[in-house]
């Protein structure tokens, strides 16, 4: 039998079946030791084969067909584990805001870069506009130049208000849909807004203050009536990048994408190069400093992960 894996909790697998039943599923032996390097075998999003037991007390993943696409991150705790987040996505929802809590550009953009990398196009969620005074606006006015400048399409939603809800259903419907961002930032809010009965728990707002509570605390997929899913996933605090080169990393900038091959030198990095037509387009103001300059963090980065397995 053929299904999706829409929650796992580690040692169970439930698992939606063509026929529309959900079988709870374990992972067979051979399964979990096939790729250690991930911390998850098998994760939602999976299209799976289940078979019963030889006893027939349980059902089993036999088989983890071919992924289309997963997204990926570096373990927090241990920089050389890699943590698959879900896998067979449509679309990434990056959800972002202003305070409580403050979610970074340099946050978004490693999303963003980790997305590109898998070809899964991404949307940014500015969320909980109610609770924005005039600075505040501002800043969402300085994110929204960004990433509408950078090619990304950008809407301002409050999970509480319903502001702005009805598009964003509009763009989900009928698509394997990824939720994530900081904890706190109300992706379980705006799961319960997006599919009518939904009951997910939510951070309390009495207890919370800038930093979220990490309240959900395993990813799940969720159908939407009118067609498709949401996945929930657990709050991130940092996005590591895993398995990319510096030569890489532009490729998944769009705005860098675009303008890379008027670089005099086909191996332009974009730093000090003389004749970059990325720097050009950062002093033109056509790609934005503060994707530049994740840009160039991120360089830095990959290069001292580099480093780190050099050493092993
Ligand atoms: N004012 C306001 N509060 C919101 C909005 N969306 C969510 N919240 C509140 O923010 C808090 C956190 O919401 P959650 O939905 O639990 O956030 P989460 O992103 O799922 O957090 P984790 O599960 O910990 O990753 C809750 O107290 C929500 O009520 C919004 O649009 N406006
Ligand atoms: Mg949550
Ligand atoms: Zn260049």
């Amino acid at each position: 039998m053929k299904g999706r894996v829409t929650k796992s909790t580690g040692s169970w697998y439930d698992v939606l079946t063509d026929e529309g039943v959900t079988v709870q599923c374990r992972l067979k032996g051979k399964l979990r030791l096939e790729n250690r390097r991930t911390t998850n075998p098998v994760v939602i999003g999976d299209w799976v084969m289940v078979e019963p037991e030889k006893d027939n007390s349980a059902a089993v993943i036999s088989e983890v067909l071919k992924r289309n696409n997963y997204i990926i991150r570096q373990s927090a705790r241990n920089r050389t584990a890699e943590h698959i987040l879900a896998a067979n996505i449509d679309r990434a929802f990056i959800i972002a805001t202003v305070k409580q809590p403050a979610t970074t550009t340099g946050f978004i953009d490693r999303f963003l870069l980790t997305a590109e990398a898998y070809h899964i196009p991404s949307t940014i969620l500015l969320n909980k506009m109610d609770l924005y005074n005039e600075d505040d606006l501002k800043q969402v006015e300085f994110l929204k130049n960004i990433y509408s400048k950078a090619g990304y399409p950008v809407e301002l939603i409050s999970a509480k208000t319903d502001e702005h809800l009805n598009a964003v259903r509009a763009i989900m419907k009928d698509k394997v849909n990824l939720v994530a961002g900081h904890s706190g930032v109300g992706k379980s809010t705006f799961i319960n807004k997006m599919i009518p009965g939904m009951e997910l728990k939510v951070g309390d707002v009495s207890d919370y203050h800038s930093k979220g509570m990490h309240t959900t605390t395993f990813a799940e997929m969720f159908h939407i009536p009118e067609g498709g899913f949401i996945i929930d996933t657990p709050g991130i605090k940092e996005f590591g990048i895993l398995d990319l080169a510096p030569e890489e990393l532009a490729h998944y900038f769009p705005e860098m994408k675009n303008r890379m091959h008027d670089c005099k030198f086909n191996n332009c990095l974009h730093i000090n190069e003389p004749k970059c037509a990325i720097r050009d387009a950062v002093e033109l103001g056509e790609i934005s400093k503060s994707r530049y300059g994740s840009y160039l963090a991120i360089v830095e980065d990959v290069r001292n992960t580099e480093k780190i397995y050099d050493k092993e």
